[in-house]
């Protein structure tokens, strides 16, 4: 069977943000290695009940699919079993929805054990209830778009195999995340410092790990670069360690199954004592994308935490796309930090105010005489200084401390 290469997408919608969805469509596309042939954006309040799009249209397009030789097309929605064999009827070739598309590109990218185990968990999870459906279309598909999996590659389309493969999925799933956890109060023993990066997808919030890090984790223009959870140190004046972690990035309409399969690598993520939420300011699409994030963290109930708002990509965006976050974070007491994490403008301050947060947000300033040495390396040990200044009756240090030290 030839690869399916070619896609025509299809959207039911009157929604303002329809457009924007398509769009994010195609790129979700393009990020499965398919090359959108045509898009169809219905204006219509309701999808139909049988057919997703409306007959009229189904005739339309499959004329057009045919013309232009595209075997498969995409729906911007979750369908239902019977949408999906309805559409592949009228339409004569493989139709997959929003949710495969998605699970493809993530079972495409999990390296990880454990993130192997929670896609093809997902899948399972998405197939179960459409089987009915599904079993002409998967068969169409052969073993492209819509059909990978990162576990058994057999295609599997009997439910009680694949109810028992969940049950199996789902306790070694537990077996990791109990192995995880045990490690992690390991590792939390040390006091480190913690902060996690989040995001929607190619914000470039593993662009800025790899520059306040110096590490390299893999970071590119497509969307779900990051599956993985990443950790990297950074070390900042003093020795201070902050353990910054990066993790996949948040989506619009993020389909249910991956949120569940991914929840306890996210509510590891999460657990860091500092969020740092990157937005991309070059997008059109910035502000909705963030009120996204901010659901998904309010829906993981980690939108409690002390949160800096990382404005990014200055170096492509004008002055006044960056206004609506600044009232936003007023609003909300974020800090904001302006930057670029590809030019490394702006950066040295965020690395100031991560020190800042964990040193201790309070500020004291104290005089030392000249004779004591001693108390002056003890600062210059075990503080991030903040100002000297040498004056005539000694030296005047500011450094860092906490709230209770001031007290
Ligand atoms: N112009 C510009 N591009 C940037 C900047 N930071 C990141 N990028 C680009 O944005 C794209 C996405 O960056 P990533 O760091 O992979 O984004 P991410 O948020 O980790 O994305 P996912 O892992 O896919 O969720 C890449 O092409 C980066 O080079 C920046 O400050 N300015
Ligand atoms: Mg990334």
């Amino acid at each position: 069977m030839e690869e399916i290469k070619t896609c025509l997408l299809l959207g039911v919608s009157d929604r303002e943000d329809a457009e924007a969805s398509m769009a994010e469509l195609e790129q979700l596309s393009q990020t499965a290695g398919l090359e959108v042939k045509g898009v169809l954006l219905q204006q219509r309040t309701k999808p139909d009940n049988a057919t997703y799009i409306g007959a009229g249209k189904c005739e339309e397009m499959k004329e057009f699919l045919e013309n232009h030789e595209i075997p498969l097309a995409i729906a911007n929605a979750e369908l239902s079993a019977s949408q999906i064999r309805n559409l592949e009827d009228r339409l004569d070739v493989a139709v997959i929805d929003r949710t495969m598309l998605i699970l493809d590109i993530f079972a495409g990218r999990a390296r990880s054990a454990e993130g192997r185990l929670q896609v093809e968990l997902a899948q399972l999870k998405y197939r179960l209830p459409r089987l009915a459906g599904l079993g002409e279309s998967l068969s169409r598909l052969g073993g492209g778009i819509g059909t990978r999996g990162p576990g058994e590659t057999k295609l599997e389309t009997d439910k009680r195999h694949i109810r028992r493969r969940i049950k199996a999925l789902e306790q070694a799933l537990e077996e990791v995340k109990q192995r995880r956890e045990t490690s992690r109060r390991g590792r939390t023993k040390g006091g480190k410092a913690t902060a996690a990066l989040v995001g929607y997808t190619n914000a470039g919030k593993s662009t800025l790990l790899n520059r306040l890090c110096g590490s390299e984790v893999y970071a590119e223009n497509q969307l779900f670069a990051t599956l993985d959870p990443t950790v990297r140190k950074m070390i900042g004046l003093k020795g201070i360690e902050i353990l910054l972690s990066d993790t996949v990035g948040f989506l619009r309409d993020l389909p249910h199954t991956l949120i569940d399969a991914f929840r306890s690598t996210l509510e590891e993520s999460l657990s860091a004592e500092l969020l740092l939420l990157v937005v991309d300011v070059s997008d059109p699409e910035a502000e909705p994308r963030l009120e996204v994030v901010r659901q998904l963290l309010h829906s993981l109930e980690a939108d409690q935490k002390p949160i800096f708002l990382i404005l990014n990509k200055i170096d492509d965006a004008k002055e006044e796309d960056l206004t609506p976050f600044y009232a936003l974070a007023s609003r909300e007491k974020m800090r904001i930090f302006p930057l670029s994490a590809r030019t490394g403008e702006g950066c040295e301050a965020l690395q100031q105010g991560l020190l800042r947060h964990f040193a201790g947000e309070h500020e004291k300033t104290v005089l030392i005489p000249y004779h004591d040495g001693e108390t002056l390396a003890a600062l210059y040990r075990d503080r991030v200084i903040l100002n000297r200044e040498d004056t005539e009756e000694g030296i005047r240090i500011t450094y860092c401390t906490t709230e209770e030290e001031n007290q």
